[in-house]
């Protein structure tokens, strides 16, 4: 039949329908539904575009075609809404016939524990808080000035180089005049030089905090922790040092344990020395005769410590003639790991949470 090859208007208007009637029942949501919707009516939809076949019938068939186009149009509508209405009273259906298990009680959230070096801090700044020390804190980007300079360690010293420094590379035209060359700190001294320049003496503080060095190795990291502990007053001795950090000892590791100086270098303190306790692993309540942790040593280093040397004292406002003081550096990732029995370095940093569930909270 020509028909076939030429449909007419109300022919062509009738597929369009079919086709609508076809696909409306494999419509499953309201989006599906909605892009039916645009495909048949949407601006560029297929019974649209119909609309101009209007131009081209006489105009004796215009009414008649019209009239075809609004039913074909208003039975998609109704097809639309019907099906619309299918679509939610299946959803509410749905909804109706959810088991909802009343009884169900949720595991409780399980909370977090404390990471076991700032446990480990945070017993350290009770202990000194006994012994009267406040707590301080200071920056961990640090001017030079503080890290170094005011340290008794002057620029181009080979001293300045017993640490390996994160040196932090200043913009090559930094429009700031005079802005400090800043380094990520190496130890806790410069909050030494900070509360001496700014509350002079006297003076008993700790400032427990992270650190930073280019070390990578079992038993050194890029970042860390020292407690640095800093004493000025009138007619301070080592003898203070001493039985304040042999206190400290007893209190932290438990009693009975030994503690020993040895000589060392550190340029803003004169004496100098680097202090050791006895191993508490191998400790049989008199001798502690070597294990692993101490190297079969039987003394641990905690870090350094001695006089403030008076040049550091001079430089940061206060007069040695008058004061004396003196200040320690100890490692306190070495301490968790002594009192938690840690075994590598890097437990302490690696995020594990085998490893970390492990420390509950005091
Ligand atoms: C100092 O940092 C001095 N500022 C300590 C000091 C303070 C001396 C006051 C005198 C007076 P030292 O570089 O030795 O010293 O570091 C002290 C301790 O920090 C070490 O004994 C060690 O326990 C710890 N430590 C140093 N580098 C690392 C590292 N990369 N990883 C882990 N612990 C480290």
């Amino acid at each position: 039949m020509a028909a076939d090859a030429n449909p007419t208007p109300q022919e062509q208007l009738d597929a369009a329908l079919l086709g609508f009637e076809s696909a409306l029942p494999q419509v499953s949501s309201e989006a599906e539904l909605y892009e039916l919707q645009v495909r048949f009516l949407g601006k560029n939809g297929a019974v649209t575009k119909l609309r101009s076949l209007m131009g081209k019938v006489p105009p004796a068939q215009r009414k008649e075609l019209g009239q075809a186009f609004n039913r074909v149009k208003q039975a998609i509508d109704d097809g639309l809404a019907g099906r619309k209405l299918a679509l939610a009273e299946a959803a509410r259906e749905r909804n109706l016939s959810r088991h909802v298990d009343l009884t169900f009680v949720p595991d409780p959230p399980r909370p977090g524990t404390l990471h076991p070096i700032t446990q480990t801090r945070r017993e350290l700044e009770h202990v000194f808080r006994r012994l009267g020390f406040d707590v301080v804190d200071g920056p961990h980007v640090e001017a030079e000035l503080y890290s170094f300079d005011k340290l008794n360690i002057q620029p181009d010293h080979p001293a300045r180089d017993m640490q390996d420094t994160f040196f932090i590379a200043r913009p090559e035209h930094d429009p700031r005049e005079g802005a400090p060359s800043l380094v990520l700190r190496p130890h806790t001294s410069p909050v030494q030089a900070r509360t001496m320049l700014r509350h002079g003496a006297p003076i008993r503080i700790i400032a427990p905090g992270t650190t930073f060095r280019r070390d990578d190795d079992p038993t050194h990291s890029p970042m860390f922790h020292q407690i640095e502990g800093l004493y000025v007053d009138r007619n301070v001795t080592m003898a203070d040092l001493k039985a304040t950090l042999y206190r400290f000892v007893g209190a932290f590791f438990g009693e009975g344990l030994a503690v020993r100086f040895r000589p060392s270098y550190f340029p803003f303190v004169e004496p100098g020395a680097e202090f050791d306790m006895q191993c508490a692993f191998c400790f049989d309540g008199q001798l502690s005769h070597g294990c692993g942790l101490c190297k079969q040593s039987g003394w641990i280093e905690l870090g350094g410590s001695g006089m403030v040397h008076p040049a550091v004292l001079e430089q940061c406002g206060i007069d040695p003639s008058v004061y004396t003081g003196w200040a320690f550096g100890f490692g306190i990732d070495r301490m968790a790991m002594l009192r938690h029995g840690i075994s590598h370095l890097r437990h302490n940093f690696e995020g594990d949470l085998r490893v970390l569930e492990q420390f509950t909270s005091p």
